[in-house]
């Protein structure tokens, strides 16, 4: 077995602590199977079956089911190509040499690297560990490209600009609009955060992502993990979908133009697979230009075939996208100020980027480098890497948080999936340089596994969440921090509680317009029940529970002032 085990390069868990694991958190989810992801639709796209005469035999109808599994549960950590990412490469000869009975051992129990035990949990059966056991052996499946002939046909302009509103059609305070992710749903809901009220509920791609908002306010822009991005007219009297598109088969960020003069104009969308990045008409989401990230990794400079593109953000101060490339370690700076002649600067940062967000005065960009443990800092004024500043274990910021801290000035922080930290970086290298990237206050959370933390400029108040802690009380509950007096330990609050939710997370601050109420999302099971808290920020105190039975496992919020101009 440990022979084993060194031909995959991974340590077993003892079997013992592996199935109490699975049996006592059979909900939970350790930081690398979060990461490892949801899955996408890549699977069900047909796929040539190539076989090796090596490796035992498989039927089209074993194939078919196989894949499908593969790119539901295993492609997000080992790579569509199997070529390795987050996990270690499962590549045929090596899968060979291991054989199916040692297979089937690490999927039916997992490993200490991070792989969850499939048979333990109950997620796969007997039948299908086998098939999956001899399903690697053969060659990696390859997933259909995605060039511009079929992203094109795939463009819908459901209602052209010309036939849209001359004005709002509404009265909806779009400002205080917050648009909430119904992950299990396919949807998104639009809630008006004056009145507490869904406008309406919109369907939209698979286990919809992010939304991002145009400079003007007027469109919403939201992406699947499918790919299909949704454009809503916010000015209708419902606002409505009037045009979508699939950029690809696996996608989580879009994001469009906000420089001056550019306002609604560009729309950019990052994908998975096939890893690339669109642009495309920001009033119609006609495509524009598709532009692929394979290439070599920016330390040992080997290729690589698949780097994802995760965040993607839109610069305030320069004509410019900052499209974060996450297996080559490498941010692009995309130029949009003329797509014919398409000018990027190409930043060494560091490997698996994910998330991350501006600092205050929005010329560097915080990127989390998950799985380096590293929080890597982008010059956008410049265009140069600023800083990588090592962090906790496995930095998860969403967008991160600033504030001027009492002592250091203004800073940002982020929370960790694998510890208990919120690490505080300075960042003001002009006035605060001896702080200046530099890890200057480590604050203790309530639990580890935190997904997101979130301050306003109007509070001194910091909220992190640990929504993906294995402990019960820890997920259902958030930290609020006096940004007065960090030296204190943090409130904690069971937000889940509160709304009279026995089983969900609590997950994903976001403040109001005004930066006096905060908004969680309790994010209950598909077929159970979920709510949103909406917190007096001042107080403390509970304001407003929203509960709906249309309110599918709600995870993202994003209100729409501050996502624009980038408040948090
Ligand atoms: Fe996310 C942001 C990728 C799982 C909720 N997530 C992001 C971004 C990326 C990403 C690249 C940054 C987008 C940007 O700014 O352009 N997320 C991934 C994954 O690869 C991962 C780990 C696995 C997967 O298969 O998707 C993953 N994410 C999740 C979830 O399970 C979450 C908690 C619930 C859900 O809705 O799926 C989730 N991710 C979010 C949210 C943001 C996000 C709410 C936006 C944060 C923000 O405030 O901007």
């Amino acid at each position: 077995m440990k022979k084993l085990m060194r031909g995959l390069g991974l340590a077993l868990l003892p079997l013992s602590v592996s199935m109490a694991w699975a049996q006592e958190h059979p909900n939970t989810k350790p930081a690398e199977v979060y990461l490892a992801g949801t899955g996408s639709a890549t699977g069900e796209l047909e796929m040539y079956q190539s076989t090796d005469p090596k490796a035992p035999p498989m039927t089209k109808a074993e194939f078919d089911a196989a894949r499908v599994i593969y790119f539901d549960r295993c492609a997000g950590c080992h790579g569509v190509l199997r070529k390795g990412a987050t996990g270690k490469p499962l590549l045929p000869e090596l899968m060979q040499n291991l054989g199916t009975e040692s297979l089937k051992v690490f999927m039916t129990y997992g490993t200490a690297g991070g792989m969850p035990g499939f048979g333990t949990s109950n997620e796969l059966s007997e039948k299908e560990i086998d098939m999956m056991a001899r399903f690697i052996q053969h060659p990696a499946p390859l997933p259909p490209e995605w060039g511009m002939k079929e992203i094109h046909a795939s463009w819908k302009l459901l209602v052209p600009p010309d036939q849209r509103p001359k004005k709002k059609m509404n009265n909806i305070n779009l400002d205080n609009l917050f648009s909430v992710t119904l992950r299990d749903s396919g949807e998104l809901a639009l809630i008006d955060g004056d009145s507490k009220k869904i406008i309406t509920i919109l369907k939209t791609g698979f286990a919809v992502h992010i939304t991002r908002f145009s400079g003007s306010g007027r469109y919403l822009y939201t992406t699947g993990r499918d790919g299909l991005i949704n454009l809503i007219d916010l000015w209708m009297e419902t606002p409505q979908t009037v045009a979508t598109i699939r950029t690809g088969s696996d996608a989580r960020s879009i994001d469009t133009s906000k420089f001056k003069g550019y306002d609604d104009k560009i729309a950019i969308a990052g994908t998975y697979w096939p890893p690339a990045y669109v642009l495309m008409d920001g009033f119609t989401l006609e495509p524009k230009k598709v532009m692929s990230t394979r290439g070599y990794t920016y330390d040992e400079q080997e290729f690589h075939p698949e780097p994802r593109v995760a965040s993607i953000v839109s610069s305030h101060i320069k004509p410019e996208f900052v499209v974060n490339v996450k297996e080559t370690g490498k941010v692009l700076l995309v130029n949009y100020s003329d797509l014919k002649n398409l000018k990027t600067t190409e930043i060494e940062a560091e490997r698996f980027l994910h998330d991350g967000g501006w600092d205050s005065s929005k010329r560097y960009f915080l990127v989390a480098a998950n799985m380096r443990d590293t929080v890597s800092v982008v010059d956008t004024k410049e265009g140069k890497l600023a800083a990588n500043v090592k962090v906790g274990n496995k930095p998860h910021p969403g967008r991160g948080a600033n504030w001027k801290d009492v002592k250091y000035g203004p800073v940002w922080a982020t929370g960790h999936l694998g510890d208990d930290t919120i690490a505080v970086i300075g960042t003001d290298p002009a006035k605060h340089k001896q702080n200046a990237w530099k890890v200057v206050r480590s604050l203790k959370n309530h639990g580890n596994g935190s997904l997101f933390v979130k301050t306003h400029p109007k509070s001194s108040n910091l909220w992190a969440d640990a929504a993906l802690s294995p402990d019960d009380a820890a997920h259902k509950s958030v930290s609020v921090f006096n940004l007065k007096n960090l030296d204190a330990p943090a409130e904690v609050i069971n937000i889940a509680e509160i709304a009279g939710i026995t089983k969900g997370r609590v997950t994903h601050p976001e403040y109001n317009k005004a930066g006096d109420e905060v908004w969680f999302s309790v994010w209950g099971p598909k077929t159970g029940e979920s709510a949103i808290v909406v917190m007096n920020d001042k107080t403390r105190k509970v304001k407003a529970v929203i509960k709906d039975p249309r309110l599918i496992t709600p995870t993202g919020k994003f209100n729409l002032y501050n996502t624009i101009k980038d408040i948090y």
